[in-house]
């Protein structure tokens, strides 16, 4: 199911696979591990109760005391993680609204062909396409039930984890823009990912990685978007020590809001331009992610943790009904980090058809429609899903005048109405 990860991805720090406790030859030179939630079951393994979960994997960050690149201490095989994909890209405003500012940032207008990695169900393609009806798209992602629906869309799927050979039939569309939205840091084999890049488009083709940034992740207290999905937590520092010795180098970088705060990373090919861009250079100077950082980071996420369970905890004592709203990976960390069940958690408000009328991974909860929420009215409703929550908030409204409460978690818990 998943394999040990010692060595790191930036600039290869570490040992080769030795088993924890053996001296390595390499006078003991070892990632160190600064976040641990133990055994943890995969964040989107979603599955009825009569269907086998996939399983658990430790669920432990390793720190890089070279490049300062966190990652996952485990590689859990893709093809278990993204076959049959629960997580479809997320149809909300929100989102509608960041691919429109990706439309304009980006100037897809002025271009003929985007190519896409990690397209899910062609959600965004087929909104690009929407607003250029001549703009050639194709998508690459390994998820056959995905693919199918962005068939539906009449957008094209290489169905295959990213590689050279995807990349290479993608490559018939000659893109002029090559995008990977929220995939980057789900990738084991960075060089090859970086290669197969190279492998697409021209001199001018612009290759575009948007991932979420670990500042906002340190400053946040973003414990619950760590997840075996997410294998490395990136900095601008980590991906300079990558390109090093690619075909490719950092042209700008851009941050947005969106899932919790993340970095648009346009990388051009070495050569392009002869003028480095300033933004690289204040980027890699303000970078402080030390190993005290994480520590801290550790610290206070724990704390985080227990806030919210004993608040919980004292609710259910107190027979208050309490809900979720937004079955995320996130909400998947969440539930089992505070040991929930449905003692605790009655049921989780989704509306992903894939996830509904199934159960959150790793526990008994039930996984509804969005509807269940007016029709069991609960005294309270946590927003797992904290990076839509002025959306569900807004749409939820008849459940507030009705007397219920949202518990937003976050830094700090916030309970709406006060
Ligand atoms: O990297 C990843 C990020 C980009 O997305 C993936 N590996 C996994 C995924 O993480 P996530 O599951 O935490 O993503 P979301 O988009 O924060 O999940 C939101 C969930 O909330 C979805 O299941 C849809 C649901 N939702 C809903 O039921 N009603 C969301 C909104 C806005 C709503 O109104």
């Amino acid at each position: 199911m998943y394999s040990n990860h010692s060595r790191c991805r930036a600039c290869g720090y570490g040992p080769a696979n030795v088993p924890e406790g053996i001296k390595a030859e390499d006078n003991g030179q070892r990632l160190i591990p600064v976040f641990d939630l133990g055994l943890q079951p995969l964040a989107n393994d979603f599955r009825s109760e009569r269907e086998e979960q996939a399983g658990f994997a430790p669920l432990k960050l390793l720190y890089c005391p070279r490049c300062s690149l966190a990652q996952l201490s485990v590689t859990v095989k893709p093809e278990i993680l993204y076959t049959n994909y629960s997580y479809l890209t997320s149809g909300s405003v929100t989102m509608q609204n960041h691919f429109d500012r990706l439309f304009d940032d980006l100037g897809i207008c002025q271009l003929n062909a985007v190519v896409e990695i990690g397209s899910n169900d062609g959600k965004m393609l087929a909104h690009w396409r929407h607003r250029k009806p001549e703009l050639k798209v194709v998508g690459v992602d390994p998820a056959r039930n995905l693919a199918q629906l962005a068939f539906e869309k009449n957008i094209g799927t290489v169905v295959s984890t990213f590689d050279r050979e995807a990349a290479r039939a993608a490559n018939a569309i000659q893109p002029d823009l090559v995008i990977a939205r929220h995939v980057f840091c789900h990738a084991h084999d960075w060089e090859g990912f970086i290669a197969s890049l190279a492998i697409m488009g021209g001199p001018e083709t612009r290759y575009v990685i948007e991932v979420p940034y670990v500042r906002e992740l340190l400053d946040k207290l973003e414990f619950d978007t760590i997840y075996h999905e997410h294998l490395s937590y990136l900095s601008v520092r980590a991906i300079e020590a990558l390109l090093a010795d690619s075909p490719l180098a950092l042209d700008s970088i851009q941050e947005y809001p969106i899932h919790g705060g993340a970095i648009l990373l346009t990388l051009r090919r070495k050569g392009y331009s002869d003028t480095i861009n300033p933004v690289v250079g204040r980027y890699l100077s303000q970078e402080n992610f030390t190993l005290e950082r994480w520590m801290e980071f550790s610290k206070d996420s724990c704390n985080r943790i227990l806030e919210l369970e004993n608040r919980v905890e004292l609710l259910a004592a107190s027979q208050k009904k309490v809900c979720g709203f937004g079955a995320s990976a996130k909400s998947t960390v969440t539930l089992r980090a505070c040991h929930f069940s449905r003692k605790q958690i009655r049921f989780v408000c989704d509306n992903t058809p894939q996830k509904q009328w199934k159960l959150s991974p790793g526990s008994d909860i039930p996984i509804v429609d969005e509807g269940a929420l007016l029709r069991e009215q609960p005294d309270y409703c946590i927003i797992f899903a904290w990076n839509f929550a002025d959306e569900i908030i807004a749409k939820n409204q008849p459940y507030l005048d009705a007397g219920g409460k949202f518990i937003v978690p976050g830094k700090t818990l916030q309970i709406l109405p006060a």
